[in-house]
């Protein structure tokens, strides 16, 4: 039986979290036990609070308070360090609002049998987005454009946050590295586990908007996706790794 961790970032997310928490949980997962650990960055509206009390009474349930906004990346990198401290087999990011629906996990898990990371596609058939405006519809099919055409990244889906990796696949990886601090931490991992030689397999997601709680993407985020994107560019004709 593989141990699974679902690392979900929060920011403000008190609507979600708990009811998220206790749909992951009760996933039916055949060959996995499920975990979840929270990335809280010092949410103001009682996030950290509602959390820590649940975990007290769930233990598979963990938190990770962090003093300070340090941005969504930063929470990936720390999510993925607990999961290699604690040894899980396998580390699964998601969204705390709904957008990333739990009924997708099992068929991720079954995906990772043959995969080093599993990307939620949105771009994939029988992936989709529910209740985008156009704008959103055109800023990611920009990002992943540019992601494909200027990193060389092979999925058609790099802005993704639900993923499932594979820890033996991660502890290869130099985290320190990862220069991105924000969103655009998402497209430097594709890149990241490109380079090492991932065997990355999509599979297919409906993303649906936020119904719940306040989007945290910014127009200073918009600007370091494409700072990232230069970043990428870079090492690419360098032949490095970040
Ligand atoms: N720990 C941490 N989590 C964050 C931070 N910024 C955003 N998040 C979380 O990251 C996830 C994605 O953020 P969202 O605001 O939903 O971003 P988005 O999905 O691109 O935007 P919407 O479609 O409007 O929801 C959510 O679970 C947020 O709570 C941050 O600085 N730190
Ligand atoms: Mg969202």
């Amino acid at each position: 039986m593989q141990r699974a961790l679902v690392i979900i970032p929060t920011y403000n997310e008190i609507e979600n979290i708990e009811r998220l928490i206790g749909d992951v949980l009760t996933l039916a997962a055949p060959d996995a036990v499920i975990e979840v650990l929270v990335v809280d960055d010092a949410s103001t509206d009682g996030t950290t609070a509602a959390v820590e009390r649940l975990a007290q009474n769930e233990p598979r349930a963990h938190l990770l308070a962090r003093d300070r906004k340090y941005g969504l990346g930063t929470a990936y990198i720390a999510g993925f360090r607990y999961a290699l401290e604690h040894g899980y087999d396998l580390a699964a990011t998601m969204d705390a609002d709904f957008s990333h629906s739990p009924g997708h996990l099992p068929e991720m898990l079954a995906a990772v049998a043959r995969a080093d990371v599993v990307i939620g596609s949105r771009y994939v058939p029988g992936g989709g987005i529910r209740n985008w405006g156009l704008h959103r519809h055109i800023l990611s099919g920009v990002a992943n454009f540019l992601a494909r055409l200027v990193g060389g990244l092979k999925p058609h889906d790099c802005t993704t946050g639900y993923r499932l990796y594979r820890t033996d696949f991660l502890r290869r990886l130099d985290l320190d590295r990862i220069t991105s601090h924000g969103y655009s931490c998402l497209m430097e991992l594709v890149f990241v586990c490109q380079r090492a030689g991932a065997r990355i397999e999509e599979s297919p997601i409906v993303f649906c908007d936020r119904r719940a709680g306040q989007s945290k993407i910014s127009r200073g985020e918009i600007f370091r996706a494409f700072k990232t994107l230069w970043h990428l560019a870079r090492l690419r004709c360098r032949g490095g790794t970040p």
